[in-house]
């Protein structure tokens, strides 16, 4: 049942509200319902029938905090515990006013630091309302002290990323013309090395045909030779011919794989003849038979193949001296040194190589079949170019390497393009002032792991007690709130959570004197939080929370 007396509260306290402004500001008494704050309280004129705040009923005045829910929006119970959605306003004369909700009223426990909310508990309350404000206005004070002087580094900060982004544009203008300086060097330089390879590559041609050609004739020499002395082996009764039956002796000389030479296949092998002098022997004979021909010391007296040592004792002395050259050259380098030609310039000598190769594999060959006899190798180490062609290639050669140091200090202006047009298009802050968190590291210790926040850049996270270090992420963009795009920067894109997202961290902006990093979480697995205090977050005055400020 309402009664008058419960409307408005018990007389003094309950019924007469202090407004006080600001610690010991003085208090004027408000008559309204008890939980209604000063803002809502035209909506409860003293004997008018009340409208339910979501206009859903009108009640009788006296029918207002009865202690039964009449609204559905519990606006008729602001000061009683009736209306489940009900609240009820805490006024806190010298600190903040709050609500809470109407189902705290009364239940024992002190909610409001004026504790009007334990009107009729018997919770024995304590007004704490004046210290605490006291305290918040000390926190506040400091607060605002910080943001004042974070405020005024950020001015600085403010002046030096000016300044700083002035120098990179300029920085910027000059590599650029720096660039296009090289540019044209890189052209000029070509074109000289162009020049200087073409009479390079006909000299080296020429001197390696040259030396092609005496190879060649050397080869032709040694067959010879080999031809006479296969002929005196194959001469066993020295009468100057080779004969079907001496050639029958070889039975590795056997065509049809039968294992025996017959008479008609020595013939065939003789050119059809029944025997061959020397001449014949080494004009017709010898050709067909030499591939398949074993020596008869080698039968008798089979020894280990011997590979020759490079540099052969018949070389002469300029040819050893320069397989010597050839061969540490080889070593030290690989191809292509023994004549200082550049890789991407040199395929004719690639060429070179792989015919050195040939003939090396032939080479030895060519001793396994003449084995046992000590063979030198057939073919010598190219000698070195005559003055005129090493003239040409080291001119060619220096060419060469005055275009590739120019090339290499274009890529190098051209990297330093890159890098500085990178840094100035990402946004530093509305003025700049977080661009000297550019090119810089946070780090932060947790229990397990190290954190580390290179702002614009990445954040990661690192075992304390070792292990390789986990990418939370990689600089992604602003991500704050519209009116406050500046509040929170979000990496994304780090290592992959096992079967989860990839992990990614938002971090939050506070202003601060100092940089630093205050803390760091996992929120929810693989999403890290931050928060990062920065002068270049403070704002030049401090917001005060609360809409009821006229209150305090
Ligand atoms: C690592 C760390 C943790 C993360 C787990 C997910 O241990 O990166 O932060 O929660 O992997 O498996």
């Amino acid at each position: 049942m309402a009664v008058v007396a419960s409307v408005l509260g018990a007389p003094g306290l309950g019924l007469l509200l202090l407004l006080a402004l600001g610690a010991g500001a003085s208090a004027v008494e408000v008559k309204r319902p008890r939980g209604v704050s000063l803002c809502n309280r035209h909506f409860y004129e003293e004997n008018k029938p009340f409208t339910c705040l979501d206009g859903s009923k009108t009640i009788p005045f006296h029918e207002v905090n009865d202690d039964y829910c009449d609204c559905k929006d519990g606006s008729d119970e602001p000061g009683t515990s009736a209306c489940p959605n009900g609240s009820f306003h805490c006024t806190n004369a010298g600190h903040r006013p709050r609500y809470i909700p109407s189902s705290r009223v009364n239940d024992g426990i002190c909610d409001c630091c004026d504790t009007t909310d334990e009107y009729n508990s018997g919770a024995l309350c304590v007004n704490t309302c004046k210290e605490q404000g006291r305290k918040e206005r000390e926190t506040l004070q400091k607060m605002a002290e910080i943001a004042k002087e974070g405020f005024k580094l950020k001015q600085q900060l403010i002046e030096e990323a000016k300044k700083s982004r002035e120098d990179k544009q300029q920085k910027l203008a000059e590599l650029q013309k720096e660039k296009v300086t090289w540019e044209e060097q890189v052209d000029s330089l070509k074109t000289v090395k162009e020049a200087a390879e073409k009479p390079e590559q006909e000299a080296k041609e020429k001197h390696k045909k040259a030396w092609d050609e005496v190879q060649a004739a050397r080869r032709l020499e040694k067959n010879k030779a080999k031809a006479a002395e296969t002929f005196k082996e194959l001469d066993d009764n020295e009468d100057g011919f080779i004969t079907v039956n001496e050639i029958q002796t070889h039975t590795e000389l056997d065509s049809d794989g039968d294992g025996v030479v017959s008479e008609q296949e020595a013939e065939t092998l003789l050119g059809g003849a029944n025997q061959v002098d020397v001449t014949s022997f080494q004009e017709a004979v010898w050709a067909g038979i030499q591939d398949k021909y074993k020596s008869e010391a080698v039968t008798e007296a089979p020894i280990a193949p011997e590979i020759p040592v490079e540099g052969g004792a018949d070389s002469s002395p300029k040819l050893d001296h320069e397989e010597q050259r050839k061969s540490d050259d080889d070593e030290d380098y690989g191809e292509d040194q023994d004549d200082g030609v550049d890789d991407d310039d040199s395929d004719d000598d690639e060429d070179e190589e792989e015919d050195d190769d040939d003939v090396g594999q032939d080479d030895y060959k060519n001793r396994q079949s003449y084995l046992p006899e000590k063979e030198e190798p057939d073919e010598e180490k190219m000698p070195a170019y005559d003055e005129e062609t090493q003239i040409l290639i080291d001119v060619a050669e220096k060419a060469r390497n005055e275009f590739s140091e120019a090339e290499k200090s274009l890529k190098e202006v051209e990297s330093s393009i890159g890098s500085l047009e990178k840094e100035l298009m990402v946004d530093l802050g509305p003025d700049g002032e977080f661009a000297y968190l550019f090119n810089q590291c946070y780090e932060m210790t947790t229990n397990e792991y190290v954190y580390k926040l290179c702002p614009f850049n990445k954040v990661a996270q690192k075992p304390k007690h070792g292990g390789s270090e986990t990418s939370l992420g990689v600089w992604g963009s602003w991500a704050g709130p519209e009116d406050n795009k500046y509040s929170v920067m979000k990496y994304e894109h780090g290592t992959g959570c096992w079967q989860g997202p990839n992990r990614s961290t938002m971090v939050k902006l506070s202003c601060g004197k100092e940089t630093v990093v205050l803390s760091t979480s996992e929120p929810s697995r693989c999403e890290y939080l931050m928060e990062f205090s920065t002068p270049a977050f403070c704002q030049e005055e401090v917001q005060e929370g609360g809409s009821d400020h006229d209150e305090l």
